[in-house]
């Protein structure tokens, strides 16, 4: 063989050495993740434990009220629970201000109350996952009292501190804040701390390795007393330049983007995973705020951080720019609100894993935002939408109340709000001289409290909830629409969510199955494959209140309905106002 010749077969094997090698990447990248966990398996139902169930008749839920419900939770046939914070606070954003992280809020009870409440939902084989709140704590914490007393203080650099002397701080935005602002003036220190939050909120220096310590210690109590996950507030939000730049122009108004940038955000999430985090087999759930490609960094498994992540994107969907949280009067695009959920679930094909929630303590009731609460189209709709959380690719997160269709209660006056997000952005409005009718309006949709309305029990005064009066009103409606009603009648939206769950539970390609969407174009409908090993499901869910049609190009003459929100499902692609089904293929 000639010297020419030698190069070309060496060119010719090295091209095609590289091109296998590419192709092994791009099937790598195509094919899903299936390696089994149980977080991933698990259907969590969250609870708000300030209004699920109040033992004591204060008006306010507790721990021993979810004890006295634990045969409830037990018979949704659901895995895990996720509980809102029940650490002690002052309550002024309902346990999102800790002021101690090793106690339990007085209102809810005691540590032994709490034990119980673990061992209750452990012998029942249910997992328990807490809230932790690590961004910031509250400013009656005692390292904030302390840090707040003097510069002196050993707990001075657990917060971020702007020194007077300095002047102005630069300018930082504060979502709980009335005018916006994310710098508070302390006299003692003659200094202004950070809050991303309220300015009872302080944000915890992270920056400080000794505050970390002091976290990962903390976070190892829980773990060793037995809980199971953690789902992790405003994660995104630890890490900051403590060089303080001006607020980059790229960022200008997207506030939770910039937020989410910090320069050594990764490493704490990394140093957390070793401290604490791998020394147990935990779920671990980030509010990890940001776009795809920011999110996908605390979930891809060889990065050793977390475990899943929240879709923002989609349940933040249909509001106007530029204003907080007013919805669109012509209602959302609902082909782009599709293309969302397909886009993040192709962000963790093979890497990752997300979830899937259409309600939570900090949204409106999913009946009333995303299906329809008008009478004739409720059970349709709330079945539709239970459907949807639990027959796609990801874990589903399942609010308590929305199991028995729960719906906004749509307060008129701002009197009865009691939530800090919706009180300060009337604030604001107000301040600018804005149309506060046209807020309340709006806030009849998309506000917090609409999701916070004590569980509705049966039929007793407020809804069997509590003896006293609620500490928010309890709605109306429980009076026909109740948990009680619901277990004895067998068409109802409670069972259909048992029957749901157990669909899921003995079919994997709910699961693991790879998704697909079809008919991207169609206004009306959702539809959908998922696929598994030699299993085929197919998923039509109508979110429309009139006849649509779904044209998968799929013959469903010898498809098998493993589940309808109707007595009779078609096989020609037709679907009744808000109809759902799940064919077999
Ligand atoms: O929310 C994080 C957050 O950034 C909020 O903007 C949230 O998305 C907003 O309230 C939606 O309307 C978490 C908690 O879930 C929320 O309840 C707390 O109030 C907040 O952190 C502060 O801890």
């Amino acid at each position: 063989m000639n010297c020419l010749n030698k190069i070309s077969l060496i060119l010719c094997f090295i091209a095609l050495n590289f091109s296998c090698k590419e192709k092994t990447t791009t099937e790598r990248k195509e094919e899903i993740t299936t390696e089994k966990k149980w977080w991933k398996e698990a259907v969590v139902y969250q609870i708000y434990p300030r209004s699920f169930k109040d033992s004591d008749g204060d008006g306010i839920g507790d721990l021993k009220g979810i004890i006295s419900k634990l045969d409830y939770i037990k018979g949704l046939g659901i895995d895990a629970v996720w509980l809102n914070p029940i650490f002690e606070s002052p309550n002024k954003d309902n346990g999102y201000d800790i002021s101690d992280y090793q106690n339990i809020m007085k209102q809810f009870g005691t540590m032994q109350d709490f034990d119980s409440l673990l061992k209750g939902f452990k012998d029942r084989g249910i997992k328990v996952m807490l809230d932790m709140v690590l961004n910031h704590c509250s400013s009656e914490h005692k390292w904030f009292k302390d840090a707040s007393s003097s510069r002196k203080s050993p707990y001075y650099n657990y917060f971020h501190w702007w020194p007077a002397e300095k002047g102005e701080p630069p300018y930082r935005f504060s979502i709980f804040d009335e005018k916006g602002y994310g710098w508070e003036f302390n006299k003692p220190t003659n200094s202004y701390y950070l809050h991303y939050f309220g300015d009872f909120q302080p944000d915890l220096n992270w920056e400080n390795p000794q505050l970390r310590q002091d976290i990962y210690k903390m976070m190892r109590y829980w773990c060793d007393k037995g809980v199971d996950g953690f789902r992790m507030d405003a994660l995104a939000f630890i890490s900051k330049d403590t060089t303080w730049p001006p607020l980059p122009k790229e960022y200008s108004g997207n506030w939770t983007l910039y937020y989410a940038s910090g320069p050594h955000l990764h490493d704490y999430i990394q140093e957390m995973n070793r401290e604490v985090l791998s020394k147990y087999d935990l779920a671990t759930v980030a509010e990890a705020m940001g776009d795809i490609p920011r999110v996908k960094k605390f979930v891809d498994e060889d990065r050793k951080e977390l475990n899943m992540a929240y879709n923002f994107e989609a349940i933040d969907f249909g509001y106007l720019p530029g204003e907080y949280k007013m919805p669109d009067p012509n209602g959302y695009d609902f082909v782009k609100w599709k293309s969302i959920y397909a886009k993040w679930d192709s962000a963790f094909t093979g890497k990752g894993w997300g979830t899937m929630y259409l309600g939570n303590h900090d949204q409106p009731r999913m009946l009333t935002r995303w299906g329809n609460d008008a009478p004739e189209f409720r059970d349709y709709s709330s079945k539709l939408l239970t459907t949807f959380i639990l027959s796609m690719r990801a874990t589903p997160y399942y609010y308590y109340g929305d199991e028995i269709g729960m719906s906004n209660i749509k307060f008129d006056k701002v009197e009865q709000y009691n939530d800090v997000e919706l009180l300060t952005n009337y604030e604001q409005v107000k301040a600018k001289g804005g149309d506060l009718k046209r807020f309340l309006e709006g806030m009849k949709i998309s506000s917090r409290d609409n999701g916070r309305s004590p569980m509705q029990w049966d039929t007793t005064v407020n809804g069997g909830f509590s003896k006293g009066k609620p500490w928010l009103p309890s709605n109306e409606n429980y009076k026909t629409i109740n948990a009680a009603q619901q277990e004895i009648d067998t068409n109802s939206f409670l069972n259909y969510f048992r029957k749901m769950i157990k669909l899921r539970k003995e079919n994997d390609v709910l699961i693991y199955g790879k998704f697909t969407l079809l008919d991207k174009e169609n206004p009306d409908v959702f539809a959908y494959t998922r696929e598994f090993n030699d299993q085929k499901f197919l998923v039509l869910l109508n979110f429309k209140n009139k006849i649509a049609t779904a044209n998968t190009g799929i013959d469903l003459g010898k498809a098998k309905v493993l589940i309808n929100n109707y007595s009779l499902a078609s096989t020609d692609g037709s679907l009744k106002p808000y109809e759902a089904i799940i064919y077999k293929l």
